[in-house]
Parts: structure tokens; C-alpha cells; sequence
């Protein structure tokens, strides 16, 4: 079982990238053969962005990685700006990918009515290149959040297109794998809408290296409802604050939605339950702030770290790419 998935190097990771992603990631580390894990500083300059930040982005993440339980030994930890083969296969695979499809992304539709000087005509080919991620390795299974159930099926899409106009079986159609629970982790003042790096409130938004006193305070002041009586039950449409509290304590604790709402069964309000979850998401990430500082020191280890997965996931995408190129009939022919 190959897995593969990215993610953005764009400021400090918040909670719902942490459980939609980073911890699917520790997961997967024993399950895949390997499991590869990208941080897409190509992705990053498809919006506006201050070069001289990236690196520092880049090693941000990286350290957040490791802090909540990648090990590089055990799998493959890389910057995806060190491996060219992303950009050639993204090229090769526009050849396959409809600009229509493109076109009515979501993704592309919000982030391109909310930029205020370009669109870059990167913004719009972001799932190709993302696609080229994940074909480049042959993966089986992608961890992501339920944000990106929409790129996921068009990278399928694509991949069934190349084999049907290329060869059978020179792509691995892939497959998702979205948490059951906390697959879309709402913003705290808006819960309505997704926890998100660009989009959210700062209040509504709790990023994994947030001291514990900052986390208790947005959980208190969480969005809740004006039901009387109260009640604690999980109800996405008609509930969003309560439910996104549930399953954010059900994640931290490591147990159902259905054991939290047990477990406040006594409770006199929802300050119990912002209690509950406060607690729950402070333990689950103090462990990672704290191994976060040390990590994050040592720029020249994450390099060598970074430059290792690079070597590593080269010589895993090579024979890919030479296999698509070949079949499309670019540049010499293989020997
Ligand atoms: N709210 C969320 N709930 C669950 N999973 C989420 N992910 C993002 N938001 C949520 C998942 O995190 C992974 C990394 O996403 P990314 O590489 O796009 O990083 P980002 O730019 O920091 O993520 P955002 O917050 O999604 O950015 P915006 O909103 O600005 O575009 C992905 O697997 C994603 O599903």
C-alpha cells in the first residue's frame, strides 16, 4: 500500500489540518509501502507570498511534522520544490485535464474571488500539479481532509484519462482516506464554515502551537446555539458550534462522538462541554509544542532531513515519469 499526500508550507498548521491531515499522516507511516509525505512549496506561490518567508515556512512545517510524530526513518519526508519531476508531470498531465473541470473547482473558485491583484493561471492548474504529486508515486490512498474529496476525484479523472489514451495501468488511480470523524473542522466563531489557514476568524481558529491558556480562551468563547434547554447532541445542520465541539473532543480523547456526549451527561450547560474540549485538544497538543522549539532550532537537521526524503523520493519518481514520457512519446525514446 503506497500512500502519498501534501501539505501547504503557509504559516502555523491549525487544528483542522492537524486532525484532517498531519495525524492521518503518523498513521500511515507503518501502513505504507511507503508512505510519502510532500511539503508543496510549488502549491505555496500560486497566491501572493514573500519569497524570503517560504524557506522559513518550509522548515516550520517540517518541524511540525516531526514534533507530532513523523518519523523520517519511517517514512519519506521531503520539499516538493527538490524533486523536478512534480513540475514535468504536472505539465505533461495538462494534456489530460479539461479547463472546464478546472474552472469549477471550488478551491479555485474562492481563492480566485478573493485575490485582489492576479490570478495566477497557477491558482487554476493547482490540481493538476497536485495530481502530478500523487501519480508521480503510483499512490494508492491520499490522507486529506473532506476539503479535498473535489481535487481527489479530479486526479482520479486524470489519471483514468492518461491510461485510457496512454496505456492501460501506466497510472495508479488513487483513493482517498477522510477521517470518519473531524473530516471538516469548523472554525470556532464560525462554525459554518471550515478551520482554514485563509479564510477563518484568528479567534475561531486554533493553530497546534497555541500556548494552552490561548486555546482555553477560543474554546470558551466558541460559537455555540441558543436551544432551550440546551442540549448536547450531534446535529451538523442545525447544531454546527456543538457538533464541531463533539467531535473535536472525540478526536483529541481518542474516542467516539457518541462516548463525549455520554460522558457530559450531567452536564449543566455548554461551559461543560467547552470544558471537556478545551481539555481534550490542550492535552493532545501540548506534546507537539513542546517538541516543536527543539526541532525547529536546528535548521541544518531539518535540511538534511528534507534533502534525504528528496533523494529518497527522487529515485522513486524517475521510473514513473520515464514511464509516462515514454508512452507519450516526449523527448528520446528510452533505452
Ligand atoms: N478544517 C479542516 N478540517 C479537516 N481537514 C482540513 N484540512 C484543511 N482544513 C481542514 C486538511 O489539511 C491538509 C493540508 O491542507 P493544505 O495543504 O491546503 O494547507 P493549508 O493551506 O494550511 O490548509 P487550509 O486551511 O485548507 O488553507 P485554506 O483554507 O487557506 O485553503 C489537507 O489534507 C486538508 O484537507
Amino acid at each position: 500500500m503506497r500512500i502519498f499526500s501534501g501539505i501547504q508550507p503557509t504559516g502555523t498548521k491549525h487544528l483542522g489540518n492537524y486532525v484532517g491531515a498531519i495525524r492521518q499522516y503518523v498513521e500511515g507511516q507503518d501502513r505504507g509501502d511507503p508512505a510519502i509525505y510532500c511539503i508543496v512549496d510549488l502549491h505555496a506561490v500560486t497566491v501572493p507570498y514573500e519569497p524570503a518567508q517560504l524557506r522559513e515556512r518550509v522548515l516550520d512545517t517540517t518541524a511540525t511534522l516531526i514534533a507530532a510524530g513523523l518519523d523520517p526513518e519511517r517514512c519519506v519526508l521531503f520539499r516538493q520544490g527538490d524533486v523536478t519531476e512534480h513540475a514535468e508531470l504536472s505539465w505533461l498531465l495538462t494534456s489530460v485535464t479539461a479547463v472546464g473541470e478546472l474552472n469549477r473547482m471550488h478551491q479555485f473558485r474562492d481563492k480566485s474571488a478573493a485575490q485582489r491583484e492576479l490570478v495566477s493561471a497557477g491558482l487554476l492548474f493547482y490540481p493538476v500539479l497536485q495530481a502530478a504529486d500523487v501519480l508521480l508515486y503510483r499512490a494508492d490512498e491520499v490522507p486529506v481532509g473532506e476539503d479535498q474529496r473535489e481535487h481527489l476525484e479530479l486526479m482520479r479523472d486524470v489519471a483514468r484519462r492518461f491510461n485510457a489514451r496512454f496505456g492501460e495501468d501506466i497510472l495508479v488511480v488513487p483513493e482517498h482516506r477522510i477521517p470518519t470523524v473531524g473530516a471538516r473542522i469548523m472554525d470556532l466563531q464560525e462554525p459554518t464554515r471550515k478551520m482554514s489557514t485563509t479564510g477563518g476568524s484568528v479567534e475561531g481558529t486554533v493553530y497546534v502551537l497555541d500556548e494552552p491558556k490561548a486555546i482555553e480562551k477560543k474554546v470558551r468563547r466558541a460559537v455555540t446555539d441558543a436551544e432551550d434547554p440546551f442540549t448536547i447532541r450531534r446535529d451538523p445542520k442545525g447544531k454546527p458550534g456543538v457538533t464541531n465541539l463533539i467531535d473535536l473532543t472525540a478526536v483529541a480523547r481518542g474516542v467516539s462522538p457518541d462516548e463525549v456526549i455520554a460522558s457530559l451527561e450531567g452536564a449543566r450547560g455548554y461551559g461543560d462541554l467547552k470544558l471537556a474540549a478545551a481539555e481534550a485538544i490542550t492535552t493532545m497538543l501540548a506534546p507537539v509544542r513542546e517538541r516543536y522549539a527543539e526541532l525547529r532550532a536546528d535548521e541544518a537537521g531539518l535540511e538534511a532531513i528534507l534533502e534525504a526524503g528528496a533523494e529518497r523520493a527522487r529515485a522513486l519518481a524517475r521510473p514513473v515519469l520515464a514511464d509516462v514520457r515514454e508512452a507519450m512519446g516526449v523527448g528520446a525514446r528510452a533505452r
